[in-house]
């Protein structure tokens, strides 16, 4: 029996046809929408890494076609093409045209990429205008075409060929889906991501009309993805910690490093699937990892006896680390399926780190005295942060009735349709307090340079008033008492100068909602103001306009030199273009404090005519990434992301 053929078809269960699928697409793909779209483009990536676990390919290739198709491509064994006993058909045709049809891989491996439990390759070829199949096996090229899912042709031969492999080309069907307009980052980041979960695995991805491509390949697996996501950041010791072990028939990868920051970044995986909200291997991964910390401690004199326990979040302060199970028959829970449930699965990664964890510290005292050392830092901060919040709410400046002194509050209370405007300095504060609409906006200023509170714990931001005024106003309270559905308004809105203190301020404002009022954001909540840049004043005329930034100006002064134009004027160089256009001024606005009152709520508070925009997290790791490049204590970092990320800024103000 030769390797290529240890499978049996057998082992495919024929089930019903593709005709459900396209009646209800939901039900397979979860959505008609971008997200339901690159569903299709997993499922076939997934097969492709599937067949690289079971160890017959080393990559995968996605094209995006310049004809709107999606190829994926591997170097697999090849979809078998003999006749299935049952149906007839080719194997080929049976997984593309039978529901559920992948199932087993021959060898003993099974599915463990993450795909959509291995509805399989059907689904994506009903919802597929058209969809291509080329299978390299046996020395020949076998192909096949299907419309809608069904095929056009049996599988022929086409030709002769020395790869084997399994190509899919395939059309997501314009009928079905809201677009199909494959995002080429979206993919991007999934094939960065399979590479590093599936070590020494190569992927890549090419955009035929922008010419665009990358690969990735990760020999060092998980380890190298912890070092990815600790890029920028200080590391304790530049040695990564890695283990993976077999326990029953369950793979246990753990990778973990510690950094200088406050935050923590523990990304868990059960067969290549993110789970963001966790699950067993995350709660394993929690109590061996405290339990662990705790015992080296008092093993060597580092907690004393009569000291508290470390607690699971002083151990974790500053870690970075990747969980990675893979495992037969995964069971994800909570309404998203973003959570693994498998009850043995957390006994055996339990196990895993505690026995290879105690073995690192020991072989690795230095770097466990430094580990040990943040944490006892981070139990006294702790403590210090309570003791600071205790004496805080004693006062009762956290919670309870009354507001910061300088807040402006607005008259409604029903925060559905109040907003609050986070004000820098006094003078733009009091423009916006007198010229707002004070029964449905509240306005907060900000005195100077908030806290950067990415290198700040708890205790000395409890300790900074404008972040104290901050926490106070919105009524979510910090930390262990954060409940988002204690917000006072519906929308928190940022309003700086359009210069780069004001953006420095902002971003200070947003990164300290990233780190300590995440659902603020991922609620939609938070806001920046757009105040005008230009306003463009006509002699003699009371009204002017207001210009948002220099593509307004340009399209503007176009529109109105065209319509002047055709008035017969004449034109002359460049710089007479304000003159012909009819205005005489153009005024550059530096700061919120040269608009009066009047003025700032017309142009950048009132609701019919203000420009908003909304901060939105889609990448959280991205953002974790840009956080700590931009407000960390690593320099360099700091200065290539700035480097490499100024060309996009449009009228950056030296
Ligand atoms: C472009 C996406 O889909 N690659 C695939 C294989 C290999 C085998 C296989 C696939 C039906 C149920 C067995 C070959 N030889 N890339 C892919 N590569 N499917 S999909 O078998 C499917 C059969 O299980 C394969 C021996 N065993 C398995």
């Amino acid at each position: 029996m030769s390797k290529q053929d240890d499978y049996n078809a057998e082992q495919i269960q024929v089930l019903e046809g593709l005709e459900p699928v396209r009646k209800r697409p939901g039900m397979y793909i979860g959505g008609t929408g971008v997200e339901g779209l690159h569903h299709l483009v997993w499922e076939i990536v997934d097969n492709g890494i599937d067949e690289a676990l079971a160890g017959h390919a080393t990559r995968v290739d996605v094209v995006l076609m310049a004809d709107g198709g999606v190829s994926v491509q591997d170097d697999g064994r090849g979809i078998p093409t003999d006749i299935h006993p049952k149906t007839g058909k080719s194997t080929v045709e049976t997984v593309l045209t039978v529901l559920h049809a992948g199932g087993k891989f021959g060898g003993g491996g099974y599915k463990v990429s993450g795909g959509l439990h291995g509805v399989g390759s059907s689904v994506v070829n009903a919802l597929s205008s058209r969809l291509l199949v080329r299978v390299f096996r046996d020395g020949k090229i076998h192909e096949q075409e299907y419309e809608r899912g069904a095929p056009k042709s049996d599988l022929k031969v086409v030709g002769k060929t020395t790869k084997t492999g399994t190509q899919i080309i395939f059309y997501p069907d314009e009928t079905i889906f809201e677009t199909i307009k494959i995002n080429y980052d979206t993919v991007l980041s999934r094939l960065r991501h399979a590479a590093y979960l599936t070590k020494s695995i190569r992927t890549s991805i090419e955009d035929e009309i922008t010419g665009e491509r990358f690969g990735f390949y990760f020999e060092g697996g998980i380890q190298s993805y912890v070092k990815h996501l600790n890029v920028g950041k200080e590391v304790v010791d530049e040695d990564i910690f890695y283990v993976d072990k077999m326990v029953k028939d369950v793979q246990v990868e753990i990778s973990l490093q510690y950094t200088e920051v406050y935050s923590e970044i523990v990304k868990a995986f059960a067969n290549n699937v993110y789970n963001p909200d966790g699950g067993t291997h995350l709660t394993g991964f929690r109590s061996a990892l405290t339990r662990v910390i705790n015992d080296y401690a008092r093993k060597n004199g580092l907690l004393k006896e009569k000291e508290d326990n470390l607690s699971g979040e002083d151990t974790r302060e500053g870690l970075t680390a990747v969980i990675l199970v893979k495992l037969p028959d995964p069971q994800f829970e909570g309404q998203t399926k973003n959570k693994l449930g498998n009850p043995e699965i957390r006994g055996y990664v339990e196990q895993v780190l505690a026995e290879n964890l105690m073995y690192y510290l020991e072989e690795h005292p230095g770097v466990a005295k430094k580990i040990v050392g943040k944490a006892l830092l981070a139990a006294r901060a702790r403590k210090a942060a309570r003791a600071a919040r205790e004496n805080i709410l004693r006062k009762g400046v956290l919670e309870g009735a009354s507001m910061p002194g300088k807040l402006a509050d607005c008259s409604s209370k029903d925060p559905a349709n109040s907003e609050i405007y986070l004000v820098e300095g006094d003078s733009a504060g009091g423009s916006a307090k007198s010229g707002r609409d004070s029964k449905t906006q509240a306005i907060l200023p900000l005195r100077g340079k908030v806290l950067n509170v990415e290198r700040a714990r708890l205790d000395k931001m409890l300790a900074n008033n404008e972040i104290l005024s901050l926490i106070k106003a919105l009524g979510v309270g910090i930390e262990d008492s954060f409940d988002v559905a204690g917000l006072r308004y519906a929308r928190i809105i940022i309003m700086t100068d359009a210069d780069v203190d004001g953006s420095h301020i902002s971003t200070l404002l947003m990164t300290f909602f990233f780190r300590y009022m995440k659902p603020v954001v991922d609620g939609g909540h938070l806001y920046l103001a757009k105040p005008p840049l230009f306003e463009l004043v006509k002699p003699g005329r009371k009204t002017s306009e207001f210009i948002y930034d220099e593509d307004e100006l340009t399209d503007f002064l176009d529109k109105k030199i065209a319509e002047r134009k055709k008035e017969g004027l004449k034109m002359s160089n460049e710089d007479e273009r304000y003159k012909q256009a009819g205005y005489v001024e153009q005024k550059r606005y530096k700061g919120l404090g040269e608009m009066d009152a009047d003025q700032l709520f017309e142009t950048t508070m009132n609701p019919e005519k203000r420009v908003l925009v909304q901060v939105k997290v889609d990448d959280a790791e991205k953002a974790d990434s840009i956080f700590n490049k931009l407000m960390g204590s690593e320099v360099e970092p700091r200065k290539n992301f700035i480097q490499t990320n100024a060309k996009f800024v449009k009228d950056l103000d030296i």
